[in-house]
């Protein structure tokens, strides 16, 4: 008696907290490209895990949509909950590959889902990664241009 009233006080005063497992399950990840200037070519849209982040062929997944207005939207369907990073360019000329100059600078419109740190060199995985851990998530990538 004295031992379940003893319990029930500790149960008031510390009740048991949830597990902090983590959480499984699929997202469809619907990304809006915004900021399309110009009427032609593709958008290529690559989603990356950290090994992999901006590798030519490295995409977890990848999409490409024919532009026909100022943005697109594209879905990625049943990707499982996790830590990703995104990278969107317009392909202008449609030879599937972000064109640069002899510096290396970007000559096709990109953008990714965060703020570039720094416009002289490639985003690292970090400063662009996304936690995935709802079934829906909406994202938008407004393209710039490297000048
Ligand atoms: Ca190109």
């Amino acid at each position: 008696m004295i031992l379940t009233f003893l319990f029930s006080l500790v149960m008031w005063f510390f009740p048991p907290q949830p597990v902090d497992v983590p959480v499984e399950g699929t997202a469809n990840i619907t990304v809006h490209v915004t900021n399309i200037k110009k009427m032609k070519g593709n958008i290529q849209l690559g989603i990356y895990e950290e090994c992999c982040f901006l590798k030519a062929g490295g995409e977890f997944a990848d999409f490409k949509k024919k532009v026909d207005g100022e943005s697109v939207t594209v879905v990625f369907e049943n990707v499982p909950y996790g830590e990703y990073a995104l990278g969107a360019y317009h392909d202008l000329d449609e030879d599937v590959k972000l064109d640069t100059n002899f510096l290396g600078m970007p000559q096709e419109p990109y953008g990714f889902t965060r703020k570039l740190v720094s416009r002289f060199r490639a985003p690292k995985y970090k400063e662009m990664a996304f936690q995935v851990d709802q079934p829906e998530v909406e994202l938008t990538i407004a393209l710039e241009f490297w000048r």
